[in-house]
């Protein structure tokens, strides 16, 4: 399938794995890459050395195209943009900020640089700042999210800028991925339906949690210090509403956060971790490969066209 997407970025497949914390490592990007789609490593937090090392994990595990998502409220952001640079890597998504004074650098560099954005004002500002692309995440995406969903979020930028647009937030299957397209969008990201790959190295516990999670299990924290953030419900979560009912402050509430997505995703503690997943989570219902995930995408994409009529 041709879109201005494939075309820009030189894949086979309109489909993007995001970069998520903790779970968007090396082997996950080369096996999404390696399957036609767009594989993504996810810095986040991590030190300016361990990405450099994923990027050349990634390498060597494929010579398909791959890119890197830097988050940027990250302490290290500044230094990651460089080793983007330095690594020739070809493709660099941004999260949680403006990516706007590492433009010139990237740009310079030949890279394709594609900010995640949440409202329309944001991606007009990404398009006269240079970005080739824009991902247009609904709040229904786990993780840091904005206000407006996918539905309405998608075909409002479609109409306000002239750069391709990508769609994320609530699409797991062929028809999330057919929606979007006819909402004007060329590609699509999708984060957990990802997470419960085959290649994926999330702990099993996290896995099943996703897996078993129903259309009302997810929920919004952080609102109140405007740092949204999806996830699971589970204890941690509780905790956190209770705590932000009472009105702590923003400073308090991050420490309780402090490394606890990272115990979920990889110790497996999913109640007192942070389960982070959009609302999709409960479309998703095995554990799949990232060829098996693209390509039954892509079928049941294009069954969708083949038998449409309206009765
Ligand atoms: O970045 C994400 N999702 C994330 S980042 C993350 S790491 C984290 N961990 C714990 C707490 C907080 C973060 C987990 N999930 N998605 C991309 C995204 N970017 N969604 C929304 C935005 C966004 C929001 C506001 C982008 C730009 C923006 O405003 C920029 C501006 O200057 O107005």
């Amino acid at each position: 399938m041709k879109t201005k997407i494939t075309e820009l970025l030189g894949i086979e497949y309109p489909i993007i794995q995001g970069g998520m914390a903790w779970v968007a490592e090396a082997g996950l990007a080369a096996a999404v890459s390696n399957a036609g789609g767009l594989g993504l490593i996810g810095v986040a937090n991590a030190p300016v050395e361990v990405v450099r090392e994923e990027i050349r994990k990634a390498k060597q595990l494929t010579d398909k195209t791959f890119g890197v998502n830097i988050m940027l409220l990250s302490p290290h952001a500044a230094d990651i943009a460089s080793v983007v640079v330095e690594e020739g890597v070809k493709v660099v998504t941004t999260g949680a900020g403006s990516p706007e004074k590492y433009m010139k650098l990237w740009k310079a560099a030949g890279i394709k640089v594609i900010p995640v954005v949440a409202s329309v004002a944001f991606a007009r500002r990404m398009e006269r700042v240079g970005a080739d692309a824009v991902v247009v995440e609904g709040c229904e995406a786990g993780g840091h999210i904005g206000e407006a969903t996918t539905m309405s979020l998608v075909p409002q930028v479609v109409d306000a800028v002239d750069i391709p647009v990508i769609a994320a937030g609530g699409i797991a299957d062929g028809r999330g991925f057919m929606a979007a397209i006819m909402l004007g969008a060329q590609a699509v990201q999708m984060g957990s339906r990802f997470v419960v790959a085959r290649e994926s190295i999330v702990h099993d516990n996290y896995k099943k949690r996703v897996i078993e999670a129903k259309d009302i299990d997810t929920v919004v924290t952080g609102r109140s210090h405007g740092h949204p953030v999806r996830s699971l419900r589970n204890n941690m979560t509780r905790e956190y509403v209770k705590l932000e009912n009472e009105g702590k402050s923003f400073e308090e509430l991050e420490y309780l956060t402090l490394g606890t997505l990272r115990k979920a995703v990889m110790d497996g503690d999913i109640t007192g971790g942070t389960v982070m997943a959009g609302q999709v989570a409960g479309l998703i219902h095995e554990e799949k490969s990232c060829r098996d995930i693209i390509m039954d995408i892509m079928s049941e994409a294009d069954k969708l066209i083949r038998d449409y009529k309206v009765e």
